[in-house]
């Protein structure tokens, strides 16, 4: 090529500078209201569509055509809700338009918006739009000096994404997740700016590549679109909570899940027979170690063929999944979206005369290599596909399977560009697009089709789908695992700031491979992995091919008890996290949180990537280096115990936690209602009927709540009203504290028909609890009403059976 013309080649030159073929918005030239809510401005060189989701949320389009198309992207729901006022002034200058709780500032002269709070103080600020000949758009944001950045879904490094630049592109990456990668397998555009408390979110609707940029400007930050369009939504704070309960408005939460998807389930890159799934089964079983599902990776399969199984390895996986659900286990199979190119295979043979596949913009059918050599991906942009591929799991939910594994659904293809050629054109239920435009939709549209198929399938149980890709709204289908890690104690780490930005990125259901997946994990590293990771809300052990094994046994019986504990810590504590997933279900609130949601104004957790709360109350400090028994901890403002001694902390400060192997420091807020069960070994064995409900105390003059939602923890039941609803109120003084309960909602025969509240930390002693009768602490366990004083603990024991009618337990010291 030197030597032809290729050599002088135009785009070689330094001399032509990029913003040459730049243009931007220009001057406005007219404004209009289009319909109900919806504004149009036109400028010089694009139109601009203001749509009002509601007081909070105001929706940004822009057009470089004459088109003024309002169509949103699968990631939004369908909207209800409206502003409830709305006030237009214009003037030579400006536009401003306001609702009830902020207004849109714009300039005629060269286009700049602004979103401010009704006194004029700005949050957004939108400096200038620029695009090239190809139409990829860059919008420049204002970056104060105190501002700090969130959200953005499934990426590396720390908690602040402050100085850092990602893309949105979903992709299979085994090389290992270092902080420079700037894209994994999901893709949420979605970014949470602070700045001295107030936050406001930017969530850009656009499935095709697009890039967050907060490093490169000292006072900018760029959002950009390499295709499609720039559609954008303003959401407004102030609260950290109110942005993401509003992005979760618009793009959906999760339903309740099974509890069984919220137990411990282990994995490994493959169980090979069906043999060994039911020797790991027993042996779960025999060692008393928690567990509720067994995954199957791809070797199941008949040659990786999808909807199959493999007659040698798997004689009869019937009798398997029955067997296994005697003892209380779920099978989750893999399931990929590439169907292998074989003419005799029933599922390729009718993806071809349905052409439900996806094809090149020429026509020609894309082929790619996978798993099961040259393969077909169907087009599940298309609802029509979807629906075939739903119906396809009455392979799966015809055995009892009632969970299923989404992989390689970026879609992974093992070709250089690691996925499906660019000029595939999908056909998106009559919206023509190309592959490049619409990529980070179809691994979430491949878990809306799985989901939807297994709900309807499954005659009342609610249905589990884990997925690796995925889009903004890809929690209304599926939980999310964080893919190929290491087993190194980089990526245990890493784990926590990831999970707690997708957590805030909408995303409540996710976690790493416990252990790590690729590598070879050791004891240290899969105790201390374990510990964090019974906290986190998805909770799978899972590694790769020939790695040493990860099974909580294999390292010996000291590393096996410390699991077996860890693991079984996470079944006690199921009330609270399931508490945690209806809150997730209602406001969106993730599972896990960063401190900075709970305490937004303290600057010591404004990057804090190393602790999280379980909740709001409960807080996690894992150890995450190797051969280290200390570790400093950050307590917020308050008082705080050690979970383990009881040990209290005065907060507002870091100190030292001593933690040898079999410890993970865990710290729980004063004032607070913590409740457990007791010990299962799948989440729907029946417990021994009690409720525990610990009870924090302040020590002093104080009320606080708690909700506690119940229901049967495996169908819909909860829609037509089978939950309970309950609000604990307690009110605690110097000498004397009450306890009461009201069912809020009461539809639902719960299985704990006793309470045993463990008061702890009260600033007196008791001597009475009214209409209750004193025992020893001895008796209480066997007893169905009455109290105990336990003074070795110093803590107050009251049992008792819940009335529908609600009451109130007064104590007296
Ligand atoms: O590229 O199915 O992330 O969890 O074990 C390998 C085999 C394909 C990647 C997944 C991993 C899974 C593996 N898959």
């Amino acid at each position: 090529m030197e030597d032809s013309s290729a050599a002088i080649h135009p785009d070689k030159t330094q001399m032509a500078t990029v913003g040459a073929n730049m243009r931007n918005i220009g001057k406005v030239s007219s404004f209009s209201k289009v319909s109900d809510y919806v504004y149009r401005v036109d400028a010089q060189n694009a139109n601009i569509a203001l749509s009002f989701v509601s007081d909070d949320i105001v929706r940004i389009k822009i057009f470089f055509t004459s088109e003024f198309d309002l169509k949103t992207t699968a990631g939004v729901l369908p909207q209800r809700t409206a502003p409830t006022q709305l006030n237009v002034n214009e003037t030579e200058e400006s536009i401003i338009i306001r609702t009830a709780t902020m207004q849109v500032v714009m300039a005629k002269e060269n286009f700049t918006l602004e979103v401010q709070d009704l006194e004029g103080g700005k949050f957004y600020s939108q400096n200038n739009v620029i695009w090239d000949n190809r139409g990829a758009v860059t919008a420049f944001n204002s970056m104060d000096s105190e501002a700090h950045f969130y959200g953005l879904g499934e990426k590396t490094s720390f908690l602040d994404k402050r100085g850092e630049r990602y893309e949105m592109w979903n992709s299979d990456i085994f090389a290992p997740h270092v902080p420079e990668i700037e894209a994994l397998y999901e893709s949420i555009p979605f970014l949470l700016h602070y700045n001295r408390g107030n936050v406001y979110g930017l969530f850009l609707d656009n499935p095709g590549k697009t890039t967050f940029d907060m490093r490169t400007h000292a006072d900018m930050y760029t959002v950009k679109a390499d295709t499609g369009s720039m559609d954008y939504y303003i959401i407004n704070g102030p609260q950290l909570k109110d942005v993401v309960k509003r992005y979760t408005d618009l793009t959906g939460r999760m339903s309740i899940p099974p509890k069984w998807s919220i137990g411990y389930h282990q994995s490994r890159y493959s169980y090979m027979s069906q043999e060994e799934v039911m020797d790991l089964a027993r042996t779960f079983r025999e060692k008393n170690i928690p567990c509720d599902v067994i995954y199957l990776d791809i070797h199941y399969m008949d040659e990786y063929r999808v909807f199959t199984f493999d007659k040698t390895r798997f004689p009869n996986p019937q009798q398997m999944m029955k067997d296994l659900r005697e003892m209380g286990i779920r099978i989750v199979p893999i399931v990929d979206p590439g169907v292998k190119q074989d003419p005799r295979y029933p599922i390729y043979q009718e993806g071809i005369a349905n052409d439900y596949f996806c094809k090149k913009i020429e026509g020609d059918l894309f082929i790619g290599p996978v798993w099961p050599g040259q393969s077909a991906f169907p087009d599940f942009t298309e609802d029509e596909v979807g629906r075939w591929w739903a119906d396809k799991h009455r392979f799966y939910t015809d055995m009892g399977i009632q969970g299923v594994w989404n992989d390689m659904n970026e879609p992974a293809v093992f070709v250089e560009s690691k996925t499906m050629d660019l000029d595939v054109v999908h056909r998106n239920n009559g919206d023509m697009k190309t592959h490049e435009e619409l990529h980070n939709l179809y691994g979430m549209l491949m878990s809306k089709a799985t989901y939807e198929g297994l709900r309807e399938q499954l005659a009342g149980d609610r249905p589990f789908v884990l997925t690796r890709a995925g889009y903004s709204g890809v929690q209304r289908y599926a939980a999310v695992w964080t893919g190929d890690n290491r087993s190194f104690w980089e990526h245990m780490a890493m784990a926590m700031p990831m999970c707690l930005n997708l957590g805030l990125s909408g995303i409540p259901f996710t976690g790493p491979d416990i252990g790590g997946f690729a590598h070879h994990t050791t004891a240290d590293l899969l105790t201390r992995w374990t510990q964090m990771g019974v906290f986190f809300p998805y909770c799978r052990n899972h590694s790769v091919l020939d790695s040493v094994r990860q099974e909580p046994w294999s390292f010996g019986p000291e590393v096996e008890t410390v699991l077996r504990e860890y693991i079984g810590l996470r079944y006690k504590l199921m009330p609270l996290l399931y508490n945690l997933f209806y809150e997730a279900s209602q406001t969106g609130m993730p599972v896990m949180r960063p401190l900075l949601l709970e305490y937004p104004h303290d600057k010591n957790v404004f990057n804090l990537s190393d602790q999280f709360l379980f909740g709001s109350d409960m807080l996690i400090a894992p150890i995450i280096r190797p051969d280290t028994d200390h570790r400093s901890v950050y307590l917020p403002e308050g008082v705080w115990y050690d979970y383990w001694t009881g040990e209290k902390f005065t907060g507002g400060k870091h100190i030292l936690a001593y933690a040898p192997m079999h410890v993970m420091p865990i710290y729980v807020k004063a004032g607070s209602v913590i409740p457990e069960q007791s010990l299962q070994q799948y989440a729907d064995q029946p417990t021994d009927g009690v409720l525990r409900l610990n009870v924090y105390g302040v020590g002093a003059e104080a009320s606080y709540r708690h909700e506690l939602y119940e229901d049967d923890g495996r169908t819909f039941a909860y829609e037509q009203g089978a939950y309970n609803l309950v609000r604990l109120n307690m009110e605690e003084g110097a000498a004397e504290a009450a306890i009461s309960y009201e069912y809020a909602h009461k539809g639902y025969e719960s299985e704990h028909r006793t309470w045993l509240v463990r008061f702890k930390f009260a600033a007196f002693q008791p001597t009475a609890v009214e209409g209750l009768e004193q025992l020893s602490v001895s008796q209480i366990g066997a007893a169905d009403a009455g109290w105990a004083f336990d003074e070795a603990a110093g803590e107050l024991l009251v049992k008792f059976a819940p009335n529908a009618a609600g009451g109130t337990l007064r104590i007296r010291g």
